[in-house]
């Protein structure tokens, strides 16, 4: 959610918004069970993820006052597994007349000589701060010093100034802060520390350039602005994770005197996820996490009591231009009861392996109704060269998206359609062959509408393997308590 349509709606409708019982959440069935998301209310992009003392905690942008963006915190879970969650209290929050007054906007933490630190985005303006906590990082302390970097370099015009990711490079910490140049495209801002608190602006890390003629008025929409830089390296290589024009890219590349020269670029995620943020502290793993976003009016969404989800894991590898993805085998912790070839469900997995054959598409119906009156396709299109899912009969709520989602991918010759498939609630996870994710969101009215079956059109297209495992909740209540 960008601040002008927080703005829009904050226009439109009471701030305060009466909190919804647990009880209703915990009997919504478009709730998901088996991944992570608040007790109540709005939360949107992964914070800081990090590994610390034998756990796993989350951080995330969390508004306390109900289902929309705004007044932005950061909300708090802790686990061992990566995949149940507890919830702790809110970790950070805004401080009256300080530079963080208008939100604790997106961030990291790292491990500086043992002492758990934060860095993050105080609005407004947009400025770089700096918090450390001393124990179980339920408590932080904020820098007194802080804004910590007050304003983009001295005499730059830029879009944005955002969402610092720290890392470190002998004894000398590096800092990416999300940003970009209007009319030219989005950029990353490079920044030098040894103590974390002083930082030096040395250049941008990259400079990327927009689609010829794209203009929009919010920046992030037009490529002008990149949110959410992650950078590290995968492989032999580097990897830049970026968040704009509604989606996130990845460039794969080379790191030298601390500039970025992309070589490659692909996608993260084709459909409902934004905002991806890596893990501190997996040691040779990299598990990236993502904020799905809802798929519903903001009038729906502050019905329901809560918004946005945080993606399952996934584990990330080298597969030299192009990036392996794959949720992480904790997520198989989770498999319940076996089903057979007539699986149905909301909460499950799916593995199916599909030959195309003559067909021009082949795929799956998935929370397809008995009487076909919702269901909602996922195809690769072989002419089109795409993998879709075709949301236009997924719920008879006509107010829910109803968006194609696609995505560019090409099979090669005689490579069959491997998919993974996550069902929970109302999020749908897809993994293809190991190298494409599509999110998608649907809100199907009926509570018979779980059904599942090969799809193909354009001719015949077969089923190689099927298998699917019921997924056990992390939570007896839709993680409402
Ligand atoms: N969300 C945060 C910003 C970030 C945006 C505010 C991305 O820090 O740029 O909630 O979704």
């Amino acid at each position: 959610m960008r601040r002008r349509e927080f703005l829009a709606l904050a226009g439109a409708l009471p701030l305060a918004a009466a909190a919804a019982p647990a009880s209703k959440l915990a009997a919504d069935p478009h709730r998901p069970q088996y991944h992570l998301l608040p007790a109540a209310n709005w939360m949107n992009d992964p914070n800081a993820p990090i590994y610390w003392q034998g756990q796993y905690h989350m951080f995330y942008q969390y508004n306390p006052n109900g289902a929309f963006w705004g007044d932005m915190h950061w909300g708090h879970a802790v686990g061992e597994d990566m995949v149940h969650w507890k919830h702790l209290p809110m970790a950070l929050a805004p401080t009256p007349g300080g530079p963080d007054k208008d939100g604790v906007f997106s961030g990291c933490a790292v491990i500086d000589h043992g002492v758990p630190t934060a860095i993050y985005t105080g609005v407004n303006p947009e400025t770089q701060c700096i918090a450390t906590s001393a124990g179980d990082l339920t408590v932080w302390k904020k820098f007194a010093g802080n804004p910590a970097i007050p304003a983009p370099p001295a005499g730059m015009q830029v879009t944005g100034f955002r969402d610092p990711a720290v890392w470190q490079e002998g004894d000398t910490w590096l800092m990416a802060v999300g940003s970009g140049f209007r009319g030219k495209g989005g950029a990353v801002l490079l920044y030098e520390s040894k103590d974390l608190r002083r930082w030096n602006y040395l250049h941008p890390l990259v400079t990327g350039r927009m689609r010829a003629g794209a203009s929009a008025k919010d920046p992030v929409d037009s490529g002008e602005m990149w949110e959410c830089p992650d950078f590290f390296p995968l492989g032999g290589k580097h990897l830049l994770i970026i968040s704009t024009e509604r989606v996130v890219k990845y460039l794969v590349g080379r790191y030298a005197d601390r500039r970025f020269q992309p070589e490659a670029i692909g996608g993260i995620d084709f459909g409902s996820y934004y905002a991806a943020r890596s893990m501190t502290n997996t040691g040779d793993r990299r598990i990236l996490w993502g904020w799905l976003t809802e798929g519903r009016t903001a009038e729906a969404q502050r019905a329901a009591g809560w918004s946005g989800v945080m993606s399952l894991p996934r584990e990330l590898k080298s597969l030299g231009s192009q990036v392996q993805m794959r949720p992480a085998v904790e997520v198989e912790t989770l498999r319940g009861k076996r089903l057979g070839a007539d699986a149905a469900g909301d909460c499950m997995e799916m593995r199916a392996v599909i030959d195309p054959a003559d067909a021009v598409r082949a795929g799956l119906r998935i929370r397809a109704a008995p009487d076909g009156s919702e269901q909602t396709l996922l195809y690769y299109d072989r002419e089109q060269r795409l993998i879709s899912v075709d949301r236009s009969r997924s719920s008879t709520d006509r107010s829910a998206d109803r968006g194609m989602q696609s995505g560019p991918f090409l099979l090669g010759r005689g490579e069959p359609l491997r998919l993974r498939i996550f069902l929970d609630g109302s999020v749908i996870e897809i993994f293809a062959n190991e190298r494409f994710c599509l999110t998608a969101r649907v809100y199907p009215a009926g509570p018979r509408s779980i059904g599942v079956g090969l799809h193909a059109s354009g001719g015949t297209a077969k089923m190689v393997s099927f298998e699917a495992w019921e997924m056990r909740p992390i939570s007896p209540d839709r993680l409402t308590s």
